[in-house]
């Protein structure tokens, strides 16, 4: 069912924070069409995962987190990591393989990283970020310090042993976590119904006697209110939270895939629940703010966006005699 308007929030929103939700869930879809844009003029190699149609959950989650809590992604990380605080450039020029690049060019669109940003990386492993953050989250806890992790994957990932094994620990050590779920319905080209004994992810929490949420997560404000609730819980020392955000990704797997095998009615069905539109007019209807404010935000971050893309150009390569350097590995 399409909703036009969104529903009142839980937890009070300012002009000020709705700006900077607004902001940020632009920021995401244009970066990830320029994504597009520069892939296919060849400057960018290996396979790219666009995020465009789940801007709020990454905006919803990330914003209502602290700037020292942890973030953990998956392939499809551009956006959680510019949400988390890397910059465009930072996040360009490392789909360049350029030097500049926040993983020195080494890395590319699936291995993002961040230390000053504890943004914990992109990893190309179904699943393979989970254990990653669960471990994060006993470190913090281990500390005796109160930061919180958010760990995001799909809903395939939900399916793999890992998931599993770390809710059980997380659940075990009240660990200060929280696990999302972007459902959007497909793994590449399985649809999830077709892949999953129980379709209601949120539902497999009670596995492990944990709080499970379903949002829709095409509502920025929506995952706002379930991820602030479950960030006070974690940081209180409550435990975990599950969080399944349905959501559609709005173009292929990856930028590889021609995107042939979803039916055209699922797509325009999805499309008309944008969340950046619904976020458009919830602050119009507030007063927050009119379209030509709106616009003038668009307009800046696209010269932003931009200006990564020049940089991205002109940094330099990785010079060929540090190819061994970053490496864990010692020469034997
Ligand atoms: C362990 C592992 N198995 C298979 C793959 C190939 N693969 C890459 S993405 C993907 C689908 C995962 O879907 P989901 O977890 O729902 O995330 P989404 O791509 O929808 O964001 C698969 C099977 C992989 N990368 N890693």
């Amino acid at each position: 069912m399409v909703q036009e308007k969104l529903p009142p929030t839980r937890f009070a929103l300012d002009r000020q924070e709705a700006l900077i939700l607004y902001r940020d869930m632009i920021l995401g879809r244009t970066f990830e069409d320029t994504c597009a844009r520069m892939y296919y003029r060849g400057k960018m190699f290996g396979f790219v995962h666009l995020y465009n149609g789940q801007e709020a959950v990454s905006t919803g989650v990330i914003k209502s987190m602290r700037s020292d809590d942890y973030v953990c992604s998956t392939y499809r990380d551009h956006v959680h990591a510019l949400s988390t605080g890397l910059t465009p450039r930072s996040v360009m020029a490392e789909l360049f393989g350029k030097a500049t690049g926040c993983s020195k060019g080494r890395g590319g669109s699936m291995h993002l990283f961040s230390a000053e940003h504890n943004f914990l990386g992109g990893y190309a492993f179904v699943a393979e970020g989970i254990p990653v953050a669960t471990g994060a989250a006993f470190a913090a806890k281990y500390r005796g310090t109160d930061q919180v992790t958010a760990c995001f994957f799909g809903d395939g990932a939900s399916n793999n042993g890992q998931f599993f094994e770390c809710l059980n620990m997380a659940a075990l050590w009240n660990l200060p976590i929280l696990y999302v779920v972007e459902n959007n319905l497909w793994s590449i080209g399985m649809y999830h119904p077709r892949a999953s004994s129980i379709t209601d992810i949120y539902r497999k929490a009670d596995a492990f006697g944990i709080p499970g949420v379903r949002v829709d997560g095409m509502d920025v404000l929506a995952v706002r209110d379930v991820a602030k609730e479950a960030i006070q819980r974690a940081r209180a020392g409550e435990g975990p939270t599950l969080i399944e955000c349905t959501t559609y990704r709005f173009r292929g797997h990856s930028l590889a895939d021609p995107d042939e095998l979803r039916d055209p009615a699922e797509k325009e069905f999805w499309r008309q629940q944008d969340p950046i539109p619904r976020l458009a007019a919830f602050i119009a209807e507030q007063g927050f703010a009119g379209p030509d404010e709106l616009k003038l935000i668009d307009q800046e971050i696209r010269s932003e966006v931009e200006e990564a893309v020049v940089f991205a150009e002109e940094s330099p390569e990785p010079p060929v005699d540090e190819l061994y350097r970053f490496q864990f590995a010692e020469d034997e």
